[in-house]
């Protein structure tokens, strides 16, 4: 059963076809620059705010940002955890990924079994994901052990998508890496779509309004952005990329 956070995304999504969500590093920003780009986004029209970041944020820190962004904002915040320390007690809901081609097992399942009371007890809402590292992958990679599936080989990714989907996770995240060169190819997000019935997130490198475009054209139900945001005159940025997502038809 979805959640109120699940269920207010998949509204959006229908309602919109693709929507936009900003991603924070809680390690790059103060908590007003958190704040601001918090603010900036919900009035270009972003439909929730995710924080993470693939290195660590002291727990006091991440409170705090999810605490100004609260106040800030009335949009979900939603923790993307690269670990457990990635979690706080003051977000609205979490993804709880698997990283599906990682080769160590603590980042398919050992951080979700620790974590899992945890989030419990914070009485924060899980949302189960199946978060697949492709072409450069970046630190993400890096951190998480996993071996990137390379741009050229979309089937690969499609069926890590549809084991993660038999396996009950009703979100997919096709993800580039922060910063990738190139961001996720049409022809592998649109042969992922195909096979997976819950929304497909695509982030990784998506810098303009056209490559946005291009992304939700092929199937994304949500664009993260993350990079773009935190720099400087992020207020248009977003504004851009969400003018790109609205004319793509998909
Ligand atoms: C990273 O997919 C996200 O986890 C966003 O990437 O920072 O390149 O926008 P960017």
């Amino acid at each position: 059963m979805p959640g109120r956070v699940e269920q207010y995304l998949l509204d959006r999504i229908k309602a919109e076809g693709t929507i936009h969500v900003t991603l924070i590093d809680p390690e790059e920003v103060s908590v007003d620059q958190a704040m601001q780009i918090a603010i900036h986004s919900e009035a270009s029209g972003t439909a929730a705010i995710m924080l993470g970041g693939s290195t660590f944020a002291s727990q006091e820190h991440l409170d705090n940002v999810v605490k100004g962004i609260k106040g800030a904002v009335k949009l979900p915040v939603i923790l993307f955890p690269n670990n457990i320390t990635g979690l706080t007690r003051y977000a609205d809901a979490v993804l709880f990924m698997s990283l599906l081609n990682s080769i160590d097992p603590y980042f398919i399942m050992g951080a979700q079994i620790l974590g899992a009371p945890l989030i419990r007890k914070y009485g924060i809402e899980a949302i189960p994901m199946g978060y697949i590292i492709v072409g450069e992958g970046g630190t993400a990679a890096v951190v998480g052990k996993a071996i990137p599936i390379p741009y050229n080989k979309p089937k690969i990714a499609a069926a890590h998508a549809l084991a993660a989907n038999y396996l009950g996770m009703r979100f997919t995240y096709l993800e580039g890496g922060s910063g990738a060169t190139n961001p996720v190819p049409p022809e592998m997000i649109q042969i992922t779509k195909k096979v997976t019935n819950g929304p497909l997130f695509v982030g990784g490198g998506i810098r303009t309004k056209e490559q946005a475009a291009i992304a939700a054209a092929a199937g994304a139900d949500v664009i993260v952005t993350g990079n773009v945001v935190e720099s400087e005159g992020s207020e248009q940025k977003v504004a851009n990329i969400i003018q790109g997502i609205k004319k793509a038809k998909k």
